[in-house]
């Protein structure tokens, strides 16, 4: 009976080695506590919103993170007043300004423009953080939109690299609230795996083309970042084990 109790703690190991080392998802954001936007930067009209009925449900916890083409002095959503569909009370940024929001994502200024759309105003908001290469970054995002000329854009900015999620034209699921009038695309998963390791700068943001009218939002949550899985030095224990393992059978064998 010893060997197969020998056996059996072998593989016990192994597997435990294996186990220890599986990467699980760090959640980098979920906007549940009422200071979370202080570890950002923003630009526009971005903020944290928490049981807002004009909204759809976070998909995570109660609190999600939005970002919006609304400015705050245009009517911008005619015969909505100036600022309605505004969330923070600062005016989305001019984007392809000197200063717009284009350059201070440290895009060209025209860096948000769509082919021939050009980028009117919008939003952004920008994280640092630490991964490995090979790590997997997840997101969840909504994008809701009353444009009626369907090109606001939606992005994802990963150490500058533009990555569009949707635009306008996606967002055709019915949904209440602000945006009845428009759509929604539904809460959609994008995972990204990183091509480096070290400090990766990631930005959501929003932009109006074309125009400054059709206000569109971009709906942020559940943000995390898993580890390359699995580790080579899990798999080295393993197969190390199973080797023991083999070898302990054959002995047995030989012994009979
Ligand atoms: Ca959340
Ligand atoms: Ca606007
Ligand atoms: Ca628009």
């Amino acid at each position: 009976m010893k060997p197969s109790i020998r056996s059996t703690h072998l593989l016990a190991a192994a597997l435990i080695a294996l186990g220890s080392s599986a990467a699980s998802a760090a959640t980098l954001a979920d906007f549940e506590a009422p200071g979370s936007l202080t570890s950002w930067v923003t630009w526009g009209d971005v903020s944290l919103q928490h049981g807002n009925t004009a909204l759809p449900d976070a998909a995570e916890g109660v609190a999600l993170l939005a970002l919006t083409t609304a400015s705050t002095e245009y009517e911008d959503d005619y015969p909505a007043t100036a600022g309605a569909f505004n969330l923070s009370g600062t005016a989305a940024l001019d984007a392809s300004a000197a200063n717009g929001l284009a350059t201070s994502l440290g895009l060209g200024p025209n860096g948000l423009d769509s082919g021939a759309a050009f980028a009117f105003e919008g939003s952004a908001a920008s994280i640092s953080f630490s991964a490995s290469a090979g790590s997997t970054l997840s997101l969840r995002w909504n994008l809701l939109s009353t444009d009626t000329l369907f090109d606001d854009t939606a992005f994802v900015l990963l150490d500058g690299q533009r990555i569009d999620l949707a635009t306008a034209l996606q967002a055709t699921q019915a949904v209440g609230g602000a945006y009845a009038a428009g759509g929604q695309t539904g809460w959609q998963t994008t995972t990204i795996t990183l091509s480096h390791g070290g400090t990766v700068q990631l930005s959501f943001g929003i932009v109006d083309h074309d125009d400054a009218a059709g206000t569109s939002a971009l709906l942020v949550d559940d943000v995390s970042v898993t580890p390359a899985i699995p580790e080579p030095k899990a798999w080295m224990l393993m197969s190390a084990g199973l080797a023991l393992m083999g070898a302990a059978a054959a002995r047995r064998r030989d012994r009979r």
